[in-house]
């Protein structure tokens, strides 16, 4: 069966943007208004001789709008069914407590997950990954699960 790959973040974090470029594609809309895309959206992307699918999602907050309980469903599906997950964060900005969220969630999925900062080439830059990594330490301590554990799943950061 083909390696799928969900990539997974709050709304306009750039995932249809990073879809497209490991698709090399256009089919997904990259907009500066968020909640454009609702639905699962599905690609192709070759690395090393090895073919990928790529699921683009609808990003999940918790800001409400007409069709974020759907498109929140729809990007867990995305997520379970896949083999690895892209975590997407906004690099430019300031983690805010719908990323940490999602990345109790990605976690509890207990799969193979990267956390990817995007949007670093914006010059004003943030504790984002910092913040990401002590975050990640204090939860995982936490909840008594073991180092060993942090570095098999959250390997990018
Ligand atoms: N500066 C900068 N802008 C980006 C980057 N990735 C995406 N964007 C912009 O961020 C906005 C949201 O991108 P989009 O891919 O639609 O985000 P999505 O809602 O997570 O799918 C668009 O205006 C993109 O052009 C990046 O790496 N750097
Ligand atoms: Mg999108």
């Amino acid at each position: 069966m083909l390696n799928s790959i969900a990539i997974l973040g709050r709304p306009n974090v750039g995932k249809s943007s990073l879809f497209n470029k490991l698709t090399k594609s256009r089919n997904a809309i990259v907009s500066d208004f968020s909640g454009l895309t609702k639905d699962r959206n599905f690609g192709y992307s070759s690395f090393k001789g090895k073919q990928y699918l790529v699921v683009d999602t609808g990003g999940v907050g918790s800001e409400l709008t007409d069709f974020s309980e759907a498109i929140t469903e729809q990007a867990l599906i995305a997520a379970e069914e896949s083999n690895l997950i892209i975590l997407l964060i906004d690099g430019s900005q300031e983690l805010t407590s719908d990323d940490i969220n999602l990345f109790e969630i990605v976690r509890k999925f207990n799969k193979n997950f990267i956390v990817v900062l995007n949007k670093i080439d914006i010059k004003q830059r943030s504790n984002a990954k910092e913040d990401l990594q002590r975050e990640a330490r204090e939860r995982y301590l936490k909840s008594a699960q073991s180092i060993q554990e942090v570095s098999r799943n959250y390997r990018s950061i």
